[in-house]
């Protein structure tokens, strides 16, 4: 086979492909009407009425998933309180190892404050932390983050419960309360839950013993 011979069977194949190509090309084009059917029928109102994927998880998802959304919106919440105002008091709260009360304790483990008052958490004893458990409703949730100290100033009355998260099970915990008691209902069924994760027998019923004491 020499050159010009196969040029022309070369052509000639190109030639054969380009008109099957244009054969399926003209095909699909008739098909293409089919197609814009089934296009129509995912933009109708009964598909789009289906959420997406995504969405329908985060409807599905669990309360305290929600909680941890609605935290990370509170956190940014601007106080209600005048930061310089001479009214306020500090209040200490000291995290301790040994306390009056035992081992592992908030001291005092009860407080009662103004509204806009600030409490001082002071790690006396290192590896404790204090973070909110249950809290008023639009209040802002706290977390000392292991600091050595850290203030928090609470502008939302009501009655707060937080936890030292690695000795929570061992009841280290404190309730604070911020002018009044508006939540004490809540607060109670609150205690509870969080005493059935206390496994230490003696302590078990540390909160809600103070909570008798203190919330009249
Ligand atoms: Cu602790």
């Amino acid at each position: 086979m020499n050159d010009k011979q196969f040029m022309t069977t070369f052509l000639g194949v190109m030639g054969a492909l380009a008109i099957i190509f244009f054969i399926i090309f003209f095909i699909a084009q008739i098909i293409v009407p089919s197609t814009k059917v089934a296009d129509e029928f995912t933009n109708n109102n009964i598909v789009n009425r289906i959420e997406p994927v995504g969405k329908l998880n985060y409807s599905g998802s669990s309360e305290s998933a929600e909680n941890t959304e609605v935290t990370s919106v509170d956190t940014v919440r601007e106080s209600r309180c005048d930061a310089n105002s001479a009214n306020n008091t500090t209040h200490i709260v000291k995290m301790l190892n040994e306390g009056s009360q035992g081992p592992m304790v908030f001291e005092p483990a009860f407080i009662r404050i103004k509204t806009c008052d600030s409490i001082r958490f002071e790690m006396t004893d290192a590896g404790h932390n204090a973070v909110t458990v249950a809290a008023p409703d639009d209040s802002i949730p706290f977390d000392t983050k292991y600091k050595p100290t850290h203030t928090v100033q609470f502008d939302t009355n009501g009655l707060y419960l937080y936890k030292c998260a690695p000795h929570a099970m061992m009841a280290m915990a404190g309730i604070i309360q911020v002018s009044d008691a508006n939540n004490k209902n809540q607060m109670k069924s609150e205690i509870e839950k969080f005493e059935a994760g206390v496994m230490m027998q003696p302590v078990k019923t540390r909160m809600s013993d103070l909570f008798k004491e203190n919330i009249k």
